[in-house]
């Protein structure tokens, strides 16, 4: 088991996007690709953050096709390099809130989570790996630009070769090398801070009174946490999760949680006979999507009424210190932010932007409209938390979600929301399309479109309060007045081609007029979108791929 130093050369493209680095399973198959990539990451580490050798080292993923392959090349990897311990779960799993929670738990110095979140998996589906930090976030730009850097680089990386697999399996420490390595339980952490957060016998009585639930984990990493949370300690019927064992392939689903790729679920909550909750979480488990009977709720909407009830939870009783929410992110929480005399801060869309503002205890609550919501309890979004987190509401209150919703909007307005995606465009046209946007910027400000006054036309950019770090070019604004927006930006998580993102916004003060269907309601932005953008022209598309 002696060390080796293998040779490479650099790869091009692996440059981490909003979430760490995705590719294809074949690319992630070439010789040398996940290696180079790790020992890059491992290069920077000492100067970017401090000397790994003895260090702790979180590993596990979302158990997707090419999990275990990758999570044995990494602990060889890890060993090589000086790591004294890897904390890995049982099977190489772990999502991605939970790996949060246990590299937090256990004060390692970082986590590397094997995921591709909500892209579709198995051998010609997706793979991503992402480095987080020891306050169990994910690394913030810094890193995963020195890490780039690094890759363009590099010229050899450090393994153990001939060494027997980890058993993955079985509970206990082993060695491997001179380094330990720990499998455990991948949910237990996890569900004692959940334990710690809301109230079990609330919810457990609210089960116990035969109020029914349906929770579809859509065959991924989520299921074993919903199961041994919501049928384990809360004594959920058996059944009230589905779709629970996690698959290679996810079925051959998308595992994206959304009106697009839930439609099984928003099925099955129609109806009187419906269950009085649906929710569902995405590949990695750190994404919810949640639903009443008949009801779909916004994920804008959700961060919102999290925010405003935040002190029936006890794990909140004493209130927010404030709220964060990235930028496409409906206005819906800073009008809760503002009724609790708390701020609201806008961020760049990306998870690891909440970790500064999460760390210095100015953000309790954040969320993204991309089915993302989530708390300082760790430092990732986290899917099952926010389920409960409804589920402990109506509880507390006694409402179905339907009311809770609707008595929100009757105090704070309604913020109309939905998102366009235009994906598979080819590069260059997406490209294209935004480089004509920005450049119309200028002349857009003050002017008028569809009828409606343009307040201010910009390019998103972000100074973080804490550390004063810049993010330029975050999303083409267009704000009008009255509070309704249009914003654009390129996905950043995708692995074919490119994917335009259309957020549409607005805001309705008047109850009476709560019950438009959403599209129709937001139709003349819709048409500002194609007018400034002309997404069809560019894109040479005729309609939107995905609408939520
Ligand atoms: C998308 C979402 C973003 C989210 C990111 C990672 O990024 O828009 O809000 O943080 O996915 O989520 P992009 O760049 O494709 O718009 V996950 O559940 O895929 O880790
Ligand atoms: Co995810």
């Amino acid at each position: 088991d002696s060390l080796v130093v293998v040779p490479t050369q650099p790869v091009s493209g692996q440059r981490p996007g909003t979430s760490g680095l995705r590719k294809k399973v074949t690319v992630f198959q070439q010789p040398h690709y996940l290696e180079n990539f790790v020992q890059a990451l491992f290069d920077i580490l000492p100067e970017q953050v401090g000397p790994v050798a003895g260090q702790t080292l979180v590993l596990g993923g979302d158990g997707r096709f090419h999990n275990r392959v990758a999570v044995q090349t990494i602990l060889r990897m890890a060993a090589a390099n000086g790591f004294g311990r890897v904390l890995v779960g049982q099977g190489g799993l772990l999502s991605t809130p939970a790996a949060s929670a246990v590299i937090r738990r256990h004060g390692a110095y970082g986590g590397i989570i094997l995921s591709a979140s909500h892209n579709p998996g198995g051998p010609d589906g997706d793979f991503g790996i992402k480095y987080n930090i020891a306050n169990g976030g994910p690394a913030p730009e810094k890193i995963t630009e020195a890490i780039y850097a690094r890759t363009q680089q590099i010229q050899a990386y450090r393994t153990l070769p001939g060494v027997a697999e980890v058993d993955l399996q079985t509970l206990g420490r082993s060695e491997l090398g001179a380094m330990g390595v720990e499998v455990i339980d991948p949910v237990a952490d996890y569900a004692e801070l959940m334990e710690k957060l809301f109230d079990f016998d609330a919810m457990r009585a609210w089960f116990a009174a035969g109020h029914r639930m349906r929770f579809d984990a859509m065959s991924a990493i989520g299921g074993p946490y919903a199961r041994a949370v919501l049928e384990g300690r809360l004594g959920a019927p058996v059944g009230t999760v589905v779709n629970g064992e996690p698959l290679e392939d996810f079925g051959g689903h998308h595992p994206d949680p959304n009106p697009a790729h839930a439609t099984e679920l928003i099925a099955a909550l129609s109806g009187p006979a419906a269950p009085d909750f649906g929710a569902a979480s995405d590949g990695d488990a750190d994404r919810n999507m949640i639903l009443g009977r008949d009801f779909v709720v916004t994920p804008s909407d959700s961060l919102a009424v999290l925010a405003a009830n935040a002190t029936r939870v006890p794990g909140y009783r004493d209130g927010l210190a404030g709220i964060a929410r990235s930028m496409p992110t409906s206005c819906a929480a800073d009008a809760v932010a503002r009724a609790l005399g708390i701020p609201c801060y806008e961020t760049p869309t990306g998870w690891k932007f909440f970790g500064n503002l999460l760390d210095a205890g100015r953000a309790t609550l954040c969320g993204e409209e991309s089915y993302g919501t989530g708390s300082n309890h760790v430092r990732e979004k986290d899917g099952l938390w926010a389920v409960l987190f409804w589920l402990n509401l109506q509880a507390a209150t006694g409402q179905s979600v339907e009311a809770l919703v609707r008595a929100h909007w009757a105090r704070f307005g309604r913020h109309y929301y939905s998102r366009h995606d235009w994906e598979g465009i080819p590069v260059e046209r997406a490209d294209g399309l935004m480089a004509a946007l920005r450049a119309r910027l200028p002349s857009l400000a003050g002017g008028t479109l569809q009828g409606l006054r343009l307040a201010q036309a910009d390019d998103f950019a972000y100074t973080d309060p804490v550390d004063g770090s810049v993010s330029r070019q975050q999303g083409v604004r267009l704000l009008f007045e009255g509070g309704s927006r249009v914003v654009f930006r390129l996905s950043g998580t995708g692995t074919e081609g490119a994917t335009l993102r259309v957020y549409l916004e607005r805001f309705e003060a008047d109850p009476q007029r709560h019950d438009l269907p959403t599209q129709q309601a937001l139709a003349p932005l819709i048409e500002v979108a194609e007018e400034v953008a002309a997404i069809r022209q560019h894109s040479g598309q005729a309609a939107p791929t995905v609408i939520t």
